[in-house]
């Protein structure tokens, strides 16, 4: 029976769309369960906290180029700095059946549900660079993350020996609630508190970002400009705005007032070099190869070690050179 032109391509165009509506229904069914992908693609969904400071984009960049080196299929969000974005980022996660979740928690506390709701799912989750404060620890598979503390120690014990136990400090700390402005406060003022020539004369948070640092520096200088000898920023992008503020009230940072930071970019090293910031302790943001090992080795069935600590170094006028600092990679 001659087949008219007009009906073959009705009918190829039929049995297209039931095949395609049938891929569908596989891949949505597929997709409900944690594993589902096609074949054996891991399936990835990253959390991330925001993109504030320097040391947060550098991390970033480091996870998504490593899932694009080992072909992981990551889904990506910038929560801007917003606990309720990033918990929806996981829920929405949770709901597309992923592999794996890797979450750089903005603040320490409010994840008890929404990891209780991924481990239900099956989905394991890897905390980068920020802790939580939670009632069971197996809602995470492991911490992959600096001694927050032992920088702020690192970061007062240099200050000590500098200024011979005597300083008037301004103390810029990082975001409200975040675990390295709790802890990087703790450690430092812990070493400054046993020293009876040091006195911290403000602590106020600059958010971990550059404007807001200069902005709070501005101010605590109005009151403060006569008697401080010594700025300890939480990190890089608060101290470099600490300076320009420093600079605009006609004070000369890394000599009239000694500046310390902590994450190590490109940016605070190059103002070490100048001689406008004195110390930086070095915290590694370049956790994604770091992050997709720990989740191979989850889907292997290995166990991890609840903390993987990073190690971090110090950087000062006596071992930091311009040549160091043009072949740093972030
Ligand atoms: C540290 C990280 C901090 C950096 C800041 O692991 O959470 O957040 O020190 C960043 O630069 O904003």
């Amino acid at each position: 029976m001659k087949t008219n032109p007009t009906s073959m391509i009705r009918r190829s165009a039929l049995v297209l769309l039931a095949s395609a509506t049938a891929a569908l229904l596989t891949n949505c069914n597929k997709g409900d369960k944690a594993g589902g992908g096609s074949g054996d693609t891991m399936r990835v969904g990253f959390a991330q906290a925001g993109a504030e400071s320097a040391w947060r984009r550098a991390e970033t960049e480091s996870v998504k180029a490593e899932a694009e080196k080992r072909g992981i299929d990551l889904r990506f969000t910038d929560a801007q700095g917003k606990q309720d974005k990033q918990i929806a980022a996981v829920r929405d996660y949770i709901a597309q059946g992923l592999d794996g979740i890797i979450l750089a928690p903005i603040v320490e506390t409010g994840w008890d549900e929404v990891l209780g709701e991924a481990r239900d799912a099956g989905i394991p989750v890897v905390l980068v660079d920020r802790g939580v404060s939670v009632k069971d620890e197996s809602l995470y598979a492991t911490l992959i993350a600096s001694d927050f503390v032992s920088e702020g120690k690192m970061a007062g014990e240099w200050l000590v020996k500098k200024s011979g136990g005597s300083a008037k400090i301004i103390e810029l700390e990082g975001t409200p609630g975040a675990a390295p402005a709790i802890d990087r406060k703790k450690g430092f003022d812990a070493v400054i508190a046993g020293e009876s020539g040091m006195e911290i004369l403000a602590s106020q948070s600059g958010d971990f970002n550059i404007e807001k640092g200069k902005e709070v520096m501005e101010a605590l200088l109005a009151q403060h400009a006569d008697a401080v000898t010594a700025v300890y920023a939480h990190n890089d992008d608060m101290a470099l705005g600490a300076i320009q503020a420093l600079e605009a009230a006609g004070k000369k940072p890394g000599t009239e007032v000694t500046v310390i930071s902590i994450d190590g970019g490109k940016a605070a090293l190059g103002a070490l070099v100048e001689g406008k910031l004195n110390c930086v302790v070095e915290c590694l943001p370049l956790l994604g190869p770091n992050a997709f090992d720990a989740l191979e080795k989850i889907k292997a069935g290995e166990k991890l070690e609840k903390w993987q600590k990073v190690d971090d170094q110090l950087f000062d006028a006596e071992n930091t050179t311009k040549d160091f600092v043009d072949k740093r990679p972030y």
